[in-house]
């Protein structure tokens, strides 16, 4: 382990970096590969590859047990599912969105004529804020898109109540959440649906692909045939539709995800810990909470960067960067910040005043299965050095 002396031990400053290879946010976690192979034996013995296949199929099942809810419609990613969702529950005119997500949950909206209004998020669990989801209801809003960020649970029953009061229709993005629970029930039995990403960089992942999950069986049904053009039968088109379809290898790598899923989660949790421990009492420097009663999967590792921190955000990730440790700042800047939405809604900022502090503060390490103890402890060591005054930053960044 490269032990952090003085200023002059940093890449920064022209030391070798503190890995050889680079740490990405977001390496995926994979089964073994026999077990996969397994599954593609079978997909070249049965000649189905696509289309509704054997392995969706069975995949769906067994996502709707881990989950405990009644219906699982896989699609080929989340960003599809998302659309195939809101155009299925009939949102139109204005849907109410937080800013600080990933930009497909606004585009989604978006590429269908729909209106995403930002609304802003509570400073510490990062999702929506129910004052600011209510500030925001015009007499053109017809639903709220909650996401679950990080995996953390929005605050469900207040948004549930809202939607009710107002006849909104409440859905979820919930592609950080999947086998996360609220109040003790697994995310995915919330709102009409809820939306799901397997993306190679999710905790679960099926090379692309994603769901909508729901215990509503005429709207997965409407689902169901919207992903696949509509057809009922052969010749039969009765609805219209998209090509939403998950591929047997995909599905192939979702079963053989789910064999080490455990794993993946023990694995993940402990990273959390480590980190937990390593980054305790560094000015500045606070790692966001998985705590309670509540079942996380522990795929982000999120550090929040305080206004007492010596340096930057943006700094810290340079330096981290010249280490070869590829942290990110998701979600900056905020939706409602990047060109299509800036241009469209010039005013969101004045709307959004946490959205825009915690955008600018948020930091992404890596973990997951492919990151070990030994890298968690480098990765911290690396932070504590550059954030400890007591290192004269002019000799730091020259
Ligand atoms: N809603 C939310 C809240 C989301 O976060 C997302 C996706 C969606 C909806 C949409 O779901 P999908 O349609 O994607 O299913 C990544 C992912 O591409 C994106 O899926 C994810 N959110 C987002 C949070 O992260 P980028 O732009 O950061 O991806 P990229 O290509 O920079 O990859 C990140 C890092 O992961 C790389 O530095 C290296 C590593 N990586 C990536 C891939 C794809 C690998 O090591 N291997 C790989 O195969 O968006």
């Amino acid at each position: 382990m490269k032990r952090f002396e003085k200023p002059e031990d940093l890449a920064i400053n022209g030391a070798p970096p503190a890995f050889e290879k680079v740490l990405h946010v977001g390496r995926p976690n994979i089964a073994d590969r026999a077990m996969f192979d397994n599954y593609v034996d079978r997909i070249w013995e049965s000649g189905w590859l696509t289309n509704n296949g054997p392995m969706v199929q069975e995949l769906e099942e067994k996502i709707t047990e881990y989950l405990g809810v009644k219906h699982c419609v896989a699609m080929c990613n989340g960003t599809i599912a998302l659309e195939i969702a809101i155009r299925a529950l009939g949102l139109e005119g204005e849907v109410i969105v937080p800013s600080f997500t990933f930009i497909a949950t606004a585009h989604a909206l978006s590429w269908q004529g729909i209106q995403p209004v930002f609304a802003d998020i509570d400073p510490v669990t990062h999702n929506l804020d129910p004052d600011s989801v209510r500030a925001a209801i015009t007499t053109n809003t017809t639903g709220i898109l909650g996401v679950h960020l990080w995996g953390r649970p929005s605050p469900i029953a207040d948004l549930q109540a809202i939607a009710d009061e107002y006849g909104l229709k409440l859905m979820f993005d919930a592609a950080h959440a999947f086998g996360c629970t609220y109040k003790g029930v697994s995310i995915g039995n919330f709102g009409e649906c809820e939306v799901l990403s397997f993306h190679a960089t999710k905790f679960f992942n099926t090379f692309e692909g994603g769901a909508v999950v729901t215990n509503d069986d005429s709207l997965a049904e409407q689902m169901r045939l919207m992903r696949n053009f509509g057809f009922s039968g052969l010749d039969n088109v009765i609805y219209h539709g998209t090509n939403g379809k998950m591929t047997e290898v995909s599905a192939a790598m979702g079963l053989s995800n789910l064999l080490v899923i455990d794993a993946v989660l023990k694995k993940n949790k402990e990273n959390y810990l480590a980190y937990k421990a390593h980054l305790e009492n560094i000015e500045g420097i606070k790692l966001i909470q998985y705590s309670g009663t509540e079942h996380f999967n522990y795929q982000y590792i999120v550090v929040d960067v305080g206004v007492d921190s010596p340096l930057t955000r943006d700094k810290i990730i340079s330096m981290l960067n010249a280490e070869n440790v590829l942290a990110r700042k998701y979600f900056w800047p905020g939706c409602h910040n990047m060109a299509p939405y800036r241009d469209l809604q010039p005013h969101a900022s004045l709307r959004l005043p946490v959205t825009n502090s915690v955008a600018e503060r948020i930091i992404i390490l890596p973990t997951g299965v492919n990151i070990g103890d030994d890298e968690i402890s480098v990765i911290s060591a690396l932070i504590r050095f550059i954030c400890d005054d007591s290192v004269t930053l002019e000799n730091i960044i020259r």
